[in-house]
């Protein structure tokens, strides 16, 4: 039998190992079936017990589930109050979701570069983008590694500005003990097929202002004051009324059904990429390629992304994958779309780190079923293909 990171398409002798298959156990699968049984699909209990374990696993009173992570964020800068004529600093270095946020919203991006060691968005680079519009801070905590917050809070205390996390690599990342998403004003995190917890698509968002926490429920449900699991129960029927210019982003029982039991394994499979990731680093010491930074003692990497950085990347990504390794690349940095370089005039030059990351980024299979014959195969790939 496969590993669960295989799929049945051939790829050479063995079968093609997907990059960043989920991990799916009978448990979802039961609670999956049970809740197409009951005739609640939609938003409802499910829904609600998956909030409240997101919400205990961070230590916080609420959370609210959504259809992503893109819409956490998106909500979230609403909530905040940004919009036409405000600037919102990100990172040049994450997925197009974080700057398209920004810019659905009204507001501008302003991208910040990026610190060579961390790939995560460099203090200094964040005030040297700061003007008398700037309002708003997005940061990632990128692969899973937290962000320098010490200097981030300060900037963010300094200049009054609405910090966001874009916590969708960091579910299980810590920053001096305290947990991701809780550092600034809204945490975003995502569960889609690939991330470390998932629902198939969806999303959760953490607000530290309980009103900005409703206000985001209420915009994911077409700005209604209360949701059809509360309208339609025992107590009979309720008219909805409609107080805000909302969105449909909601969350379904269906995809709550699998978050419950996918959260409930999130530590053991935490430890288990742990034990992944100590396979790379023994096996890839001694070549060309610079391996993942590690967390400062205190904090904790959510080890989402294994991300090397290596010369003649492309041909590399090529000759593995045509030896049945999958990879990801995350990601070329975001000026070197061309959409936001047309609309906003950046280059990649503009913001060197992050361009030349994305051009040597790799990203190797990391999930919780890896076996230790799988992370060989991997290594054996990549000698391969370096040589
Ligand atoms: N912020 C950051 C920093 C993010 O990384 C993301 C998401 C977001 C915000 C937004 O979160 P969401 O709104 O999506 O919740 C994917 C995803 O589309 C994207 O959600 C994710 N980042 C990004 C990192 O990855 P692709 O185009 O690289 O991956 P995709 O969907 O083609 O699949 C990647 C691999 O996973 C493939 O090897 C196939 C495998 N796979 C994929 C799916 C969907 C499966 O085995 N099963 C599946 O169901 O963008």
């Amino acid at each position: 039998m496969g590993t669960a990171e295989e799929s049945s398409r051939e790829g050479g002798d063995e079968p093609f190992l997907i990059f960043g298959r989920p991990s799916i156990e009978q448990p979802e699968i039961d609670e999956v079936e049970q809740c197409l049984q009951s005739g609640w699909l939609g938003s409802g209990p499910r829904v609600a017990a998956f909030e409240r374990a997101f919400a205990d696993y961070k230590g916080v009173q609420n959370a609210v589930a959504l259809g992503s992570c893109t819409a956490a964020l998106h909500l979230s800068i609403i909530a905040a109050g940004l919009g036409k004529g405000d600037e919102v600093i990100t990172t040049a270095m994450t997925f197009c979701a974080t700057v398209n946020a920004i810019v659905n919203s009204g507001a501008t991006p302003v991208l910040a570069d990026i610190d060579p060691v961390t790939g995560n968005i460099a203090p200094a680079a964040i005030e040297a983008a700061i003007t008398p519009r700037t309002r708003g801070l997005i940061i990632v905590h990128f692969a899973g590694l937290p962000c320098d917050m010490d200097a981030i809070e300060s900037i963010a205390q300094r200049h009054d500005l609405v910090l966001i996390e874009d916590c969708a690599h960091a579910i299980e990342t810590t920053y001096d003990g305290r947990p991701a998403g809780t550092l600034g004003d809204f945490g975003c995190f995502s569960f889609h097929a690939t991330k470390n917890v998932t629902t198939g698509e969806g999303g959760m968002v953490i607000a530290r202002n309980p009103e900005h926490a409703a206000r985001i429920k209420r915009l994911a449900l077409h700005g209604m004051e209360e949701d059809a699991w509360k309208r339609f129960s025992d107590e009979g029927f309720r008219h909805y009324t409609v107080s805000d210019r909302g969105f449909k982003c909601t969350m379904m029982d269906l995809q709550g059904a699998i978050g419950i039991h996918q959260l409930a394994r999130v530590e053991d499979n935490w430890h288990r990429r742990g034990a992944v990731w100590k396979a790379y680093d023994e096996q890839l010491a001694g070549l060309e390629l610079e391996r993942p930074a590690r967390a400062q003692s205190g904090s904790r990497h959510a080890r989402h992304l294994y991300a090397i950085r290596l010369d003649r990347r492309d041909e590399v990504l090529e000759s593995m994958t045509s030896d049945g390794v999958g990879l990801g690349v995350h990601y070329l940095s975001i000026p070197e779309h061309p959409y936001y370089r047309e609309r906003f005039g950046w280059t990649p030059e503009q913001f060197p780190v992050a361009m030349d990351t994305g051009r040597r980024t790799l990203s190797l299979p990391i999930g919780p079923s890896l076996t230790g014959s799988d992370v060989q195969r991997v290594c054996a790939a990549l000698v391969k293909a370096q040589s």
